[in-house]
């Protein structure tokens, strides 16, 4: 199918609850949302880029521009009929991978419809319903962070992830665990520590944590796999994976033993794709990591989870964790019983975007036309 028109939505929602990890607060959360158009049928995807490079060095205007000026000119007009067919166009383009992963994933959304199956189904899922945990920020104080957790436990998530940086670790980590003995734990650090701090590490693990995620530099994996050589608890690589050579490196370096799969990370699905079944291969557990996407970013998401190897809870949580009210149709819901979200069942990413909702909360528009 021939890609008839591409349209990029700068949209930014208010978060319901602020978001604190090592490298800052959040508040806001910009997207940009790309929309590809052909036969009638319409693709999305979702850029997780923030507006300061501070996760990545990737930000909403860096995205922006990658699109606009590269990636949607090699793009548009183009015959397509497998996801692969458009990153040929992307080769003589560096890094970016969320500004990729974002176009690429309309695209994979407008196969699947063309296809009528959901996106789980071309990505090989073999799941209905997917595990998933919350993500906590880091707290003003020991009491609020115990306070916020209980209230997501109460609300059914079985595995909680919480944020690190130095000077919040053993105390808070401790705590938690006190109160919750049994309880799917796990911490993520956004590559606030270094490897000086091995001591600190190997004190967290009589917490019996599902593992450390990030503790070192974002683009490290020299030191992390110093750091796993000397700590029992699982090391997980977020910040530091790019692409699938990044995943090959880690793992025959042993810097991790589980790795979090983001799309917009690693420039893709199908790079996505490529880093699971090389994991399968390697014997390295993986699960699907968040960037508090908008509907169509979560939809996404979910799909993904669905595969095999996806055996971890995902950083999935339900719409009202994030978002008022959120620009895709019909919300997540978390199941209660099993702590479990539903992968949907509709064409491609399967929700529908609510357009009077992405124009209220719309900030900058263009369109390309083939
Ligand atoms: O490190 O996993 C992370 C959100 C923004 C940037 C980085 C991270 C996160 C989260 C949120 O932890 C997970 C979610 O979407 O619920
Ligand atoms: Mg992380």
């Amino acid at each position: 199918m021939k890609i008839e028109r591409i349209e990029l939505h700068l949209i930014s929602q208010p978060l319901v609850h602020p978001f604190r990890t090592s490298f800052g607060t959040q508040t806001e959360r910009p997207s940009i949302l790309v929309a590809v158009y052909s036969q009638g049928l319409v693709g999305w995807g979702e850029c997780t880029a923030h507006n300061k490079p501070d996760y990545s060095y990737e930000t909403v205007n860096t995205a922006w521009h990658v699109l606009s000026d590269f990636l949607i000119p090699s793009n548009i007009g183009q015959e397509v009929s497998n996801p692969t067919d458009i990153t040929d166009g992307y080769r003589g383009v560096r890094g970016h991978p969320m500004a990729k992963a974002a176009l690429e994933s309309a695209i994979w959304d407008l196969l699947a419809k063309a296809k009528d199956v959901p996106l789980s189904k071309m990505l090989g899922g073999v799941r209905y319903r997917v595990e998933v945990g919350v993500s906590i920020g880091i707290q003003p104080t020991l009491a609020g962070l115990l306070d916020r957790i209980n209230q997501f436990v109460d609300k059914g998530y079985r595995r909680i992830k919480m944020k690190i940086e130095p000077g919040w670790e053993i105390e808070p980590i401790a705590a938690v665990r006190e109160q919750h003995p049994n309880i799917k734990l796990m911490a993520d650090a956004n590559s606030a520590f270094s490897l000086e701090h091995a001591q600190l590490f190997q004190e967290m693990d009589p917490f019996n944590l599902l593992m450390i995620e990030q503790p070192l530099h974002y683009d490290d994996i020299f030191d992390h796999a110093k750091l796993q050589a000397q700590v029992n608890t699982p090391i997980c690589l977020d910040e530091s994976i790019h692409s699938p050579h990044h995943a090959r490196w880690a793992i025959e370096m042993k810097a991790c033993r589980i790795i979090n799969m983001k799309v917009a990370r690693v420039g893709g699905l199908s790079n996505a794709v490529a880093i699971h079944n090389m994991c399968v291969d390697a014997g390295i557990q993986m699960w699907c990591g968040g960037m508090l996407e908008t509907g169509i970013g979560r939809a996404a998401n979910i799909h993904l989870a669905s595969m095999p190897n996806f055996t971890l809870p995902g950083d999935i949580s339900a719409t009202e964790r994030y978002y008022a009210e959120d620009i895709a149709e019909p919300a997540f819901h978390l199941n209660v019983e099993d702590s479990t979200m539903i992968v949907p069942t509709g064409p491609g990413i399967g929700v529908k975007v609510m357009l009077d909702r992405v124009k209220k909360a719309r900030l900058n528009y263009k369109e390309f036309v083939a």
